[in-house]
């Protein structure tokens, strides 16, 4: 590989002191994976899973967590920790991205197989807050694993209510988990289920996704903290995605909670899409580009009044069209 004599790469920005490499001490190119990303630096793992922190070269596309990259790492010195340089970013066969607070989208997770969405009944269990996240996983088009956290806070006729409430996604063909990432119950079974492939852990802020994590890798210190007593809602400990090695090819990664989840920049198809059951239908429908709002001869509104598909979730997609063109009006 070409090295640049008496280069520096600095990052002035991340870090108040100024760190620098030195190009010339940089060795061949490696291929590696983002664990975590600070800014303009992001930890990158080797090949045996060393972990390297590396700059990012300006002209690149700012690499996710879960990117496969090439990297160069500098040749060994005596103090502090190994570093180096990202210098490329392979293909992605996945791209998750999020809206941000100020109408942004920001790509937040890169080639993941599916996203294991974590609901937990003290969060108060919302199909709404479900429906909005199916659809967004839709539109990148990840499959869903609906994982029902905190089991062990509920009573035998609180589950009941919560496993009928969970029967409308398992007939969908949703994989539903109940676990107890406390505790550790149902949580075997569903790493049985993910079986090599790489996931992302989402969910509101307080649901237990780093609790999962820690339960799954005890050697890490991953931080950890009780819900706010006041909101009932978390109080957003884990600020940065990163990424755990599951097996030789497959990863998890903790992500920060969201608290809600916008969907300004999904279009009325996009929403309908992440409704399968309403996607299906509206071919049968008189009008192609029928809404299912009111409209005369809709298979989609027939079908919800003699019961064939579940109304909470047509008044869902209906919440959502409406409210989405409200947003773009
Ligand atoms: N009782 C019970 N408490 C749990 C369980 N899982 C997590 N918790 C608790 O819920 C609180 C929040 O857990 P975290 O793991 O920090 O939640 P998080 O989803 O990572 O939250 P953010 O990082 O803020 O997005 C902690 O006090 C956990 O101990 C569970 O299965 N049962
Ligand atoms: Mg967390
Ligand atoms: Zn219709």
């Amino acid at each position: 590989m070409a090295r640049r004599q008496g280069k520096h790469i600095t990052d002035k920005q991340h870090n108040k002191q100024k760190v620098s490499i030195d190009e010339s001490s940089l060795l061949a190119p490696e291929e590696g994976m983002v664990i975590s990303r600070f800014g303009q630096q992001a930890d990158i793992a080797d090949q045996d899973f060393n972990i390297i922190r590396c700059f990012i070269r300006k002209s690149l596309d700012i690499p996710v967590v879960g990117d496969r990259v090439i990297f160069c790492r500098q040749a060994k010195t005596d103090q502090g920790e190994e570093k180096g340089v990202i210098n490329e970013l392979l293909e992605r066969k996945s791209l998750l991205k999020r809206p941000t607070p100020h109408y942004g989208i920001k790509p937040v997770v890169a080639n993941v197989d599916f996203i294991a969405l974590l609901l937990a009944p003290a969060l108060g269990f919302s199909e709404m807050m479900l429906d909005r996240y199916l659809v967004a996983a839709r539109a990148s088009d990840l499959p869903v694993w609906i994982i029902f956290n905190k089991w062990d806070l509920l009573d035998d006729t609180e589950r009941q209510v919560i496993e009928q409430r969970l029967v409308i996604y398992k007939e969908l063909g949703y994989p539903v988990f109940i676990i107890s990432a406390k505790k550790g119950t149902g949580v075997d079974e569903f790493v049985t289920a993910i079986n090599n492939k790489s996931l992302l852990l989402a969910g509101q802020s307080g649901v237990g996704k780093s609790t999962l994590i820690k339960r799954l890798f005890p050697e890490h210190q991953v931080a950890t903290s009780e819900i706010s007593e006041t909101s009932g809602l978390g109080t957003h400990t884990t600020t940065t995605s990163r990424l755990y090695r599951l097996t030789k090819d497959s990863y998890i990664v903790d992500s920060p909670g969201v608290r809600e989840f916008g969907l300004w920049h999904l279009d009325s198809a996009t929403i309908q899409n992440g409704f399968v059951e309403i996607s299906e239908l509206s071919e049968q429908c008189k009008f192609r580009d029928c809404k299912h709002l009111n409209e005369p001869k809709c298979a989609v509104l027939a079908a919800a009044s003699n019961g064939e598909i579940a109304v909470s979730r047509l008044q869902n997609y209906q919440y959502l069209i409406q409210n989405f063109e409200q947003v773009n009006a």
